[in-house]
C-alpha cells in the first residue's frame, strides 16, 4: 500500500494525498454524520489526466475507489466502508467552467464545479441552468449527475439526466471515455451519457459535463398556500395547471410538523400566515423578463383554489426578500430536522393520485409501530415526490432518539412495502448508496437486477468501484 500512496503523490502532489485522520475527517462522515466510514487515503486530483492516472494505479493495486464531489448525498454513497482500505477519490480541486454557450444553449464544466457556480456562470450569460436544490452551495455537478439529482425545478425542466448532453469518465480501469460533443442529436447507438447518470460512482468516475441552459426567469411570482389536505394539494396542482401553463415553476408540499420544526430551529424563520394549518403549498410561477402576466395568473389560481375549497389562506410574496423567506421555510426542513434529533430518511414517489390516500394510510401504519413518532412529511408533490421523515416521538419535550433507532428498520419495511403496494419508488431522488442498495434489490424484479449487474460486471469486473453502493454485494 505504500508503494500506491507512493505513486498517488507523484501523480497529485504530496498535499493532495491525505493520510492523516483529521486531514481526513471531512471526507468520510456525510452530511447527516450517520453515514460513517475510513479511507485508506483522500486524493484530491486537478485535472482529467491526473484522475485517470490515479483510477489506473488503483485499478493496477486492487484498490476500491469511492468518488466523491461536494459529500451532500443522503443514503451513504460517497463516504467509504468501515474497512480503512478503500481510496476517497475528491474531485473538489476541479473547478473549472470550461465553456458557456448561450445560443447552442450550452455550458460545459468540470465535475467538481459547485451547483451555485454553474448556476452563476449562466446567468451572466442571461441565461438559466434550472437545477436548484437546498444542498446548492455545496452538492457538485459531478455529484448531481452521478445520483441524477431532482430538486424544486423538476416539474418545469426535469431531472439531472434531462439536463445533461454529454459526459467526460474515467473508467474503471483508468482509460478516459469523452463524450463532451454536446449534441441534441446523436442516435449513433447505446446512449453511454444516460448509463453513466444516476450510477451513483460504481461505473467510473464522471470528470466533465455539458448540461444545457434554458431563457432566464428573472420574473416570479410566489405564494404560501394553506390546503386543508393532500388531495386539496393534489387538486390544486391541476388548477395551477390549467391558469399557469408553462410559467409553473414550483410545487412543493409542506406539513405543519415540518414547518414547526423550520419555526423552532431557524432563526428569523416566522409564519406567513396568522391561522394554523395542517398542510401547505408553496407555489411559485417563473418568467422570462417579456413574461408579464405572472400576478394575474397567480391570483387567478388562488382566487379558483379558495372558492372551490382547495385552499384556506395565502401569503403572496411582495418582494424578493419576502420570496425568499418563503423559499427559507421549505428549503429549511433538511437542517431543521437535523438540529431536531434523530431522523428515519424515506424518499419516495408515488403516482400522483394515490399520494393523499398513501400519506393517510401509511400515517396510521407508523404510528401504530412507534406511537407518537412525528411524520415530517414534504417535498416535490408535483413530481409525486415526498420526503416522509420520521423524527422521534418527543418524550418531555425531548427527541426520544433511541426509540426511533429501535424502531428504524420495522418502520422502513412498512413504508417501503406500502411504496411497492402502490407501484411507487423507494428512492425518487437521492439514489441507494449504502442505506437502500439491498432493499431496492428486494423490491425489483430478478430480472431487473441480473441486468443491472450485467452492466456493473461489464464496465467493473474487478468491482473496484464504490463497491457496495447501489448494487448489495457488487
Ligand atoms: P456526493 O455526496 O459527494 O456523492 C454522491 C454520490 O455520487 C456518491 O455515490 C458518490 O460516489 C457519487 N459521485 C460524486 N461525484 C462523482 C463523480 N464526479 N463521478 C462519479 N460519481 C460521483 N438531492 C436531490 O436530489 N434533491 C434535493 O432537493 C436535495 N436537497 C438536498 C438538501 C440538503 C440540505 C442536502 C444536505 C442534500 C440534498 N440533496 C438533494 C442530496 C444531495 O445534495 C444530492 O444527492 C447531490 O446530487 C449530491 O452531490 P454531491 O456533489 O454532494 O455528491
Ligand atoms: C429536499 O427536497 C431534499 O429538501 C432533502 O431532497 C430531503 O433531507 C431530506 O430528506
Ligand atoms: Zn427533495
Amino acid at each position: 500500500m505504500t508503494d500506491l500512496l507512493d505513486h498517488l503523490r507523484t501523480v497529485v502532489g504530496d498535499d493532495h494525498v491525505l493520510t492523516e485522520p483529521a486531514d481526513q475527517a471531512a471526507y468520510v462522515v456525510d452530511w447527516t454524520g450517520v453515514h460513517a466510514g475510513r479511507a485508506l487515503a483522500v486524493v484530491r486530483p486537478g485535472s482529467t489526466d491526473e484522475v485517470a492516472a490515479v483510477v489506473a494505479a488503483c485499478h493496477r493495486a486492487g484498490t476500491a475507489i469511492v468518488p466523491q464531489g461536494g459529500n451532500t448525498g443522503l443514503v451513504g454513497g460517497g463516504v467509504p466502508d468501515a474497512g480503512g482500505g478503500q481510496v476517497v477519490l475528491s474531485l473538489g480541486r476541479m473547478r473549472t467552467v470550461r465553456d458557456v454557450d448561450p445560443v447552442a444553449g450550452t455550458i460545459t464544466v468540470d465535475a467538481g464545479v459547485v451547483l451555485a457556480d454553474v448556476q452563476a456562470a449562466a446567468e451572466r450569460v442571461g441565461r438559466l441552468f434550472p437545477m436548484s436544490l437546498g444542498s446548492e452551495g455545496s452538492c457538485t455537478i459531478g455529484g448531481n449527475l452521478a445520483t441524477n439529482a431532482g430538486g424544486t425545478a423538476v416539474l418545469r425542466y426535469g431531472m439531472t439526466r434531462e439536463l445533461a448532453l454529454g459526459l467526460e469518465v474515467v473508467l474503471p480501469d483508468g482509460r478516459v471515455w469523452d463524450g463532451l460533443r454536446g449534441l441534441r442529436k446523436d442516435n449513433t447507438g447505446y446512449d453511454l451519457t444516460q448509463l453513466f447518470i444516476g450510477s451513483e460512482g460504481t461505473l467510473g468516475v464522471i470528470t466533465g459535463a455539458v448540461l444545457r441552459l434554458f431563457p432566464a426567469t428573472p420574473r416570479h411570482a410566489t405564494a404560501w398556500v394553506a390546503v386543508p389536505d393532500v388531495a386539496a394539494a393534489v387538486a390544486l396542482l391541476g388548477v395551477a395547471q390549467e391558469h399557469a401553463g408553462a410559467h409553473l415553476a414550483t410545487f412543493e408540499i409542506v406539513n405543519r410538523q415540518a414547518l414547526d420544526l423550520v419555526l423552532a430551529h431557524l432563526p428569523g424563520a416566522v409564519d406567513p400566515l396568522e391561522a394554523p394549518s395542517e398542510w401547505y403549498v408553496l407555489l411559485e410561477l417563473a418568467g422570462t423578463g417579456t413574461d408579464t402576466g405572472l400576478d394575474d395568473a397567480l391570483e387567478a389560481v388562488l382566487g379558483e383554489a379558495v372558492e372551490t375549497d382547495l385552499a384556506t389562506d395565502a401569503a403572496i410574496a411582495g418582494s424578493p426578500g419576502q420570496r425568499a423567506a418563503l423559499w427559507a421555510l421549505r428549503e429549511g426542513i433538511s437542517e431543521a430536522q437535523k438540529v431536531e434529533g434523530a431522523t428515519l430518511k424515506h424518499d419516495v414517489t408515488l403516482p400522483i393520485a394515490r399520494l393523499a390516500d398513501w400519506v393517510a394510510a401509511v400515517g396510521q401504519t407508523v404510528a401504530g409501530l412507534l406511537p407518537g413518532v412525528r411524520p415530517v412529511t414534504y417535498g416535490h408533490v408535483g413530481d409525486g415526490n415526498l420526503h416522509y421523515n420520521l423524527s422521534a416521538p418527543l418524550v418531555e419535550g425531548r427527541s426520544d432518539d433511541d426509540a426511533l433507532r429501535s424502531a428504524a428498520a420495522g418502520l422502513s419495511a412498512a413504508i417501503y412495502d406500502a411504496v411497492a403496494a402502490g407501484n411507487g419508488s423507494i428512492s425518487a431522488e437521492h439514489g441507494l448508496g449504502r442505506t437502500k442498495a439491498a432493499a431496492a434489490a428486494a423490491y425489483k424484479s430478478d430480472v431487473e437486477v441480473d441486468l443491472m449487474r450485467a452492466v456493473k460486471q461489464a464496465l467493473d469486473p474487478g468491482g473496484l468501484m464504490n463497491p457496495g453502493v447501489l448494487l448489495p454485494g457488487a
